[in-house]
């Protein structure tokens, strides 16, 4: 490597178009240029769609809604936005939510930062000026020193293929890509395939207005109540001064959510008071059983069966049909091993008379048909197939941008055995590309989690501009060892194997742990360590615009 340091900030930004380009108009995109105005970056956000909110822009399916509780899920700073927004309910829909970013990109003029419509197809570094060429689908190219991946981690929506999926007539649609104008469903005949946290708030916002709806179930999961509500005009206000008290508190939470972490283990506990406890468990908001059941609810397979079985038990009790409650109790993994959705309503539409559920371990889909779905016991016809069978998670959006880093190597290529990062933010080979939220370095509630590894990566770029430097890449020995903690945190999660955790429910996709499992607070202590230590793990290099590298 031929370096030599300069004291200006920016000779090489003047070869490129921006020194920063971002990916991805979501929540952790946004945040990412909010920062990067701060500090006077030149800067251009590549955005896939014609608007902001990332997720919450693509995902307008009815029901949509986060189970973070809003005011844990917005941003932070700048603080006026805390003082003029007001949450609605305790779980924000996606229409509110879609506000709230269009507001955010509104007050600090964010959106002329924006190139909307443009999917990054290609992305190449260049070891001459170390630059990466970023092409997009709407035929523009750009140029940058650094390139920043905000691309989400559930952004990429899976189609399984089923034989003669174009023969079919009626209408389809995924509820990751909802249509902006909505789908007319009234009195029609509507099949759901996807049984996860989308599937789920689907059900029961469709279960009255259709004709009927059969549920293609491949596996169930260890579903519990949002117990979503209104929030009053007191209890915003009481929210809204309580900010900095709350904002302390998601810094310690394991996963960044208001419930605190348990740390009692189960049989410590009584059995009356293990019921009492999973009882208020049940009638809580949220995510709460996630972190506060008992310390080794997630470790403890006893201790997981012991909950696991009072979830059966719950379900039982609602769904009258006891051969359709059973299809509806997980077999194969115990709570928490997939991700958990929260429900309004799912357990009750079952005792409605126009929802049939399909086992599809019993009857699997054989193939799609011009007016159907037919499936190993018979064929059902339908106006609409609803797909709701999740994302490439983590690594799917990084690896579908064309990304080639030194020596031309595709990124898709070089994580075809599971990802390999340092810290979540940077590969090893692909200098200059550095990553908001992704595999190994994401965890929880999205928006707390990102923040760390924004602030974290806006420190590292400030870093090498101030340094002279145009040129950051990961060691190879920095990343074997973060990859090496980042599997020793997901042992526990042996029965993931079917779940986006793991890329279970990609086909080919290989089954390696991908989100990290350690928890907030122990990231971010450990990307503070590290920027506390000279960005220990890296290499800075300056790179002459028209000097190759050697
Ligand atoms: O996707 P999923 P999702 N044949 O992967 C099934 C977040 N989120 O969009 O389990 C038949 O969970 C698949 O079956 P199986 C949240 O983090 C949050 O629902 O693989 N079925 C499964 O039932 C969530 O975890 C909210 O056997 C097939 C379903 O499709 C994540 O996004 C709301 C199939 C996919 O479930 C993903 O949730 C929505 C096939 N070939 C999403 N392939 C909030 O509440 C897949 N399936 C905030």
């Amino acid at each position: 490597m031929t370096a030599s340091v300069h004291s200006s900030e920016t000779e090489n930004a003047k070869s490129a178009d921006y020194e920063v380009l971002i990916v991805g108009a979501g929540v952790t995109g946004l945040y990412q240029l909010h920062r990067a105005r701060e500090h006077r970056w030149s800067v251009r956000l590549l955005e896939a769609g014609s608007g902001v909110g990332g997720t919450w822009y693509w995902n307008r399916y009815p029901a949509a809604r986060t189970d973070s509780e809003a005011y844990t899920y917005g941003y932070f700073t700048p603080k006026e936005l805390l003082a003029e927004w007001n949450w609605t309910e305790h779980f924000a829909s996606q229409p509110e939510l879609e506000a709230y970013f269009n507001k955010f990109v509104n007050d600090y003029d964010l959106r002329r930062d924006i190139e909307f419509d443009a999917r990054v197809v290609s992305a190449v570094y260049s070891e001459v000026g170390s630059l990466w060429t970023v092409t997009t689908s709407n035929g523009k190219k750009f140029t940058a020193t650094y390139l920043i991946a905000a691309s989400g981690v559930l952004s990429v929506p899976f189609y399984p293929s089923f034989p003669g999926t174009d023969t079919f007539r009626g209408l389809t649609c995924h509820t990751a890509t909802w249509p902006r104008d909505g789908v007319d469903l009234a009195g029609k005949r509507v099949a759901l395939i996807g049984t996860g946290s989308s599937g789920v708030q689907l059900v029961p916002a469709i279960i009255d207005e259709v004709q009927s709806l059969t549920v293609y179930q491949r596996t169930p999961n260890w579903a519990m109540p949002l117990n979503n509500c209104a929030l009053s005009a007191a209890e915003q206000e009481e929210i809204r001064s309580g900010y900095p008290a709350l904002y302390e508190r998601l810094q310690r939470t394991s996963g960044g959510f208001l419930h605190e972490d348990a740390t009692k283990n189960a049989f410590d506990d009584t059995v009356e008071a293990r019921r009492a406890h999973y009882e208020d468990l049940w009638n809580g908001r949220g995510m709460r059983a996630m972190f506060s059941t008992y310390a080794d609810v997630l470790t403890n397979p006893a201790a997981n069966a012991d909950f696991s079985e009072f979830l059966a038990q719950k379900i039982r009790s609602i769904v009258k049909d006891p051969e359709t409650a059973d299809k509806l109790i997980p077999k194969d993994h115990g709570f928490g091993m997939k991700r958990p959705p929260l429900e309004t309503g799912y357990y009750e539409a079952y005792n409605k008379p126009n929802i049939e559920l399909v086992d599809l371990r019993e009857n699997p889909i054989l193939r799609f048909t011009t007016t159907g779905i037919e499936s190993a016991d018979t064929t059902r016809e339908f106006d609409v197939i609803i797909y709701a069978t999740g994302f490439d998670a983590f690594t799917g959006a990084l690896t579908r941008m064309g990304i080639r880093g030194l020596n031309g190597v595709s990124l898709e290529k070089y994580w075809a055995e599971g990802p390999f990062t340092y810290l979540g933010v940077a590969v090893p080979g692909f200098p200059n590309l550095l990553i908001d939220s992704g595999p190994h370095g994401t965890f929880g509630n999205i928006p707390r989690s990102a923040e760390v590894q924004v602030d974290f990566v806006t420190g590292l770029v400030n870093h090498a501009r101030s340094n002279g430097f145009n040129l950051i890449d990961a060691a190879e020995a920095a990343a074997e060892d973060w990859t090496a903690h980042v599997y020793e945190g997901a042992q526990h999660f042996a029965q993931s194997a079917g779940s986006w955790y793991v890329g279970g429910n990609i086909p080919g996709k290989a089954k390696k742990f991908l989100p990290y499992s350690w928890g907030i607070p122990i990231y971010r202590e450990k990307l503070n360590e590290v920027a506390n230590n000279g960005y220990r793990g890296f290499r800075f290099a300056h790179v002459a615009a028209e000097a190759a590298v050697s």
